[in-house]
């Protein structure tokens, strides 16, 4: 019976790798024959009931690294020492061999630097000038090793976190088998943002037919998992279109699950970074503020909150699963397929899903009965939680162990955009301690500025959010305020904060530099700034032709190299990237810091000046001459349809990413 169901699901799915759909235990078995993230939901988007493993899944205490990761991340660190070496050696530090200095440690993992990057929101903006920057951090890009350039960043990485929009460029790389930006910007098949996410993908392609034919299909889907018995919310319905764009198979894959991220060989071999997702908890009519919303992240073995109100840890596998108390309600039976990968990227980016409300009023050709079951969606939740993630059965559910948890007590546990407490860049996860990261590169693409552009608000919000008891024993470097950014152009260049491990403030009281876990990260902020194109385009903008799109991935590589290297008076920050890579593990060497390192800090690292004055408007110009728009690549015009979207959602959307 399930696998009918599951045949006749995935019928059209042809070009999935190697056809199968597969039951969870033949999953096990058939890895070293599939690659890549795994269509392995045995009902497709219907998540399915199966026996629970022997050991059934249970909430742990967010008071470690699970088994899973710290097994995990010795190999991932041991991985990186190689591609570390030659990436620093390369760097070309003046008068220091980085290579000597790597082998003089190699045997001592943990005096090794621990790298994470972090993707910031803001929609398809977001998405593409991140995935400038990734690219350029990838020594697979074609030149990415060559002279003053980044290539081999990413595989340097311990871990890569997204948010929202910056969640679609690290889901999209994952989902697809660790794939590159480059082959995701040439598939005909994903990545084609000039097609209106209202309007589906074009005909032809492995996508689908036309609009109808799109939303027939997306309201199958979500209609199977709410006849299952499962509550469904407007994420679904997002989550489904989003897909269409992200993952390279038929409809999106609707049987490609996030947990499957870790039975992909890649990802076994820990030949990738570990990759997270975040979003927000917000119970339903409540008004999130980063002071008192919880974190939760998604990760391809865990997803819950190292925050004090719930701190704990359920598998992402078994989420869907009715548990009480931390176990499993009846103890046999389990569910797998809830975790759909397109419904994991529609949580961390649930503010747009307000834009399936303009279905209702617009003229496209969408099945009455989509329309209808809209409606009653809205109907169920009220007006105010459109934007919700319905995680029902909560996992958490009666999980208590701080004695006020308010997810304890709600059967459903409502998630909601992970930029909505004004932390846009998922900083969260790697500021862990016991994650233990010395450096993460912060890619941040939010308008916070009526100009679109980044004006250093997510950091503050985030060092304020360190400074309070949410914060639970996390530690980040002293943030100035937004003015300030603008005022000494910290939002135009990268710049880095916390390069004095023992100036920092935290919620611990005991914080001590040489104490590993208790030492924040250093924090390498690189903002969005214009080099060969105005890559400030709306967070609203719900098409992009593909010049555009090539054009602001090309800023985006610009952005994180500072122009190769060529940058007048930035020559040296190939050197300084390398520089801030080694910094925490000079301190914890005792390495004296070379003068070449030494110049980079005095260059890049924020130093406490304050200017906190109303900079008035805020427009800066290229640093490069802007590339051609009007022409080549491109294809459809801008449609009516965007327009319509953008005047209903723009208040709300534009403000916030
Ligand atoms: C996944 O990527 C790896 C590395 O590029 C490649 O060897 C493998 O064939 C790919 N698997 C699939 C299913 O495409
Ligand atoms: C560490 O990585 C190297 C390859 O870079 C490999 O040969 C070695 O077996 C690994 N060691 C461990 C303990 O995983
Ligand atoms: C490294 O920098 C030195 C000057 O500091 C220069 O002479 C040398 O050519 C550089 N090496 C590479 C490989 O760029
Ligand atoms: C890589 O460099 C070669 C030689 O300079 C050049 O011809 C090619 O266009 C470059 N490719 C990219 C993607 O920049
Ligand atoms: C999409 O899948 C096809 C067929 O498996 C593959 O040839 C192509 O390289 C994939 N595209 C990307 C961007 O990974
Ligand atoms: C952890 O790894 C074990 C052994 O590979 C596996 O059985 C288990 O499902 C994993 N747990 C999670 C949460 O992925
Ligand atoms: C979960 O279990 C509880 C306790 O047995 C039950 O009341 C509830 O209806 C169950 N929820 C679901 C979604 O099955
Ligand atoms: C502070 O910033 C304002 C606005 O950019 C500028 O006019 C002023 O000169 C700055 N003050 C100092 C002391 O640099
Ligand atoms: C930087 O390098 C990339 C990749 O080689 C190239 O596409 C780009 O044009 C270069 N930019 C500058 C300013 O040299
Ligand atoms: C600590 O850092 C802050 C902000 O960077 C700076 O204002 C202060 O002077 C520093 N204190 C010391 C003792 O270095
Ligand atoms: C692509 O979009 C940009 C930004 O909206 C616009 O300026 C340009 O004219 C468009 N190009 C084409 C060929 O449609
Ligand atoms: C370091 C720290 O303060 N950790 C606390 C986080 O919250 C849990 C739950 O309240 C506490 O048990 C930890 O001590």
């Amino acid at each position: 019976m399930k696998f009918t169901t599951c045949a006749a699901v995935l019928g059209s799915a042809a070009n999935i790798a190697q056809g199968a759909v597969v039951s969870p235990e033949v999953a096990h078995d058939t890895l070293t024959n599939l690659r890549r993230a795994l269509p392995n939901s045995p009902k497709g988007y219907t998540p399915s009931e199966v026996d629970c493993p022997s050991t059934a899944p249970s909430v742990r205490l967010a008071d470690s690294l699970s088994q899973n990761e710290t097994e995990w991340v010795q190999r991932r660190r041991n991985n990186t020492i190689e591609p570390m070496r030659e990436f620093l050696s390369r760097m070309n530090i003046s008068n220091f061999d980085a290579g000597q200095y790597i082998d003089d440690n190699r045997n001592n993992a943990s005096a090794l630097p621990n790298i994470g990057i972090a993707f910031s929101g803001g929609g398809w903006r977001a998405l593409i000038n991140g995935a400038g920057v990734l690219s350029a951090f990838d020594s697979r890009t074609e030149n990415s090793t060559n002279s003053g350039q980044l290539g081999g960043l990413l595989q340097s990485a311990t871990y890569i976190a997204g948010l929202s929009g910056g969640n679609w460029l690290v889901g999209s790389i994952y989902v697809n088998n660790f794939t590159t930006v480059t082959a995701l910007r040439d598939d005909p098949s994903v990545w084609q943002f000039e097609n209106n996410i209202l309007e589906g993908p074009p005909s032809g392609g492995i996508q689908l037919f036309n609009t109808a034919g799109y939303y027939t299909d997306i309201y199958n889907e979500v209609q199977g998992k709410r006849d299952a018995g499962f509550d469904a919310s407007l994420t679904d319905y997002w989550g489904r279109a989003i897909s269409s764009q992200l993952i390279n198979a038929t409809e999106g894959g609707p049987a490609y699950t996030w947990s499957s991220i870790a039975l992909t060989e890649g990802f076994q071999n820990a030949e990738q970074p570990f990759p997270i997702s975040i979003a927000d908890a917000r119970a339903p009519g409540q008004k999130i503020v980063s002071l008192n919303s919880s974190v939760y992240e998604f990760n391809p073995f865990e997803m819950g909150t190292w925050d004090p109100t719930t701190y704990g840890f359920i598998p992402t596998r078994y989420l869907g699963t009715n548990m009480t108390n931390g176990s499993v309600v009846d103890n046999s039976r389990c569910t797998i397929g809830f975790d759909n990968a397109g419904f994991i990227m529609g949580t961390s980016s649930s503010l747009f899903n307000t834009l399936i409300l303009q279905l209702n009023d617009s003229s496209l050709d969408i099945p009455d009965i989509l329309r209808s079951s809209i409606g009653s969606l809205l109907q169920g939740l009220g007006r105010d939680s459109n934007d919700i993630a319905d995680y029902d059965p909560n996992p958490f559910y009666g999980w208590n162990p701080t004695g006020n948890a308010s997810s304890s007590t709600n059967r459903s546990l409502t998630l909601v955009d992970g930029g909505l407490d004004n932390q846009n860049i998922p900083l969260n996860p790697l500021i862990q301690p016991v994650r233990e990261v010395d450096v993460i590169f912060a890619n941040d693409n939010s308008a916070d500025t009526p100009t679109n552009w980044p004006n250093g608000s997510s950091l503050v919000q985030t060092y304020m959010r360190s400074q309070s008891p949410i914060g639970n024993g996390t530690a980040f470097p002293s943030i100035p305020d937004t003015n300030t950014f603008i005022n000494l152009g910290l939002n135009n260049r990268p710049t880095f904060f916390g390069c004095d491990a023992s100036n920092i403030t935290s919620s611990r009281p005991s914080l001590d530099a040489s104490n590993r876990a208790a030492t924040p990260p250093l924090i390498v902020y690189i903002p969005n700034s214009p080099y060969v194109t105005f890559s400030n385009q709306p967070t609203t903008t719900l098409e992009t032709n593909n010049t555009y799109r090539d054009a602001m991935i090309r800023n985006g590589y610009e952005v994180a190299t500072m122009a190769n290297g060529t940058l007048p008076g930035y020559e040296n920050w190939p050197q300084c990237v390398a520089c801030a890579i080694l910094s925490r593990s000079f301190d914890r060497t005792g390495t004296e810091v070379p003068q070449a390192c030494q110049d980079c800090f005095a260059q890049y690292c924020w130093d406490g000046t304050l200017n906190s004055t109303d900079p008035g408007s805020y427009s800066p110009e290229p640093r490069l001459s802007t590339l051609e728009l009007d022409s080549a690549a491109a294809s459809s015009a801008q449609s009516s349809l965007g327009v319509v979207a953008v005047a209903a959602v723009g208040s709300v959307l534009a403000l916030t990413l």
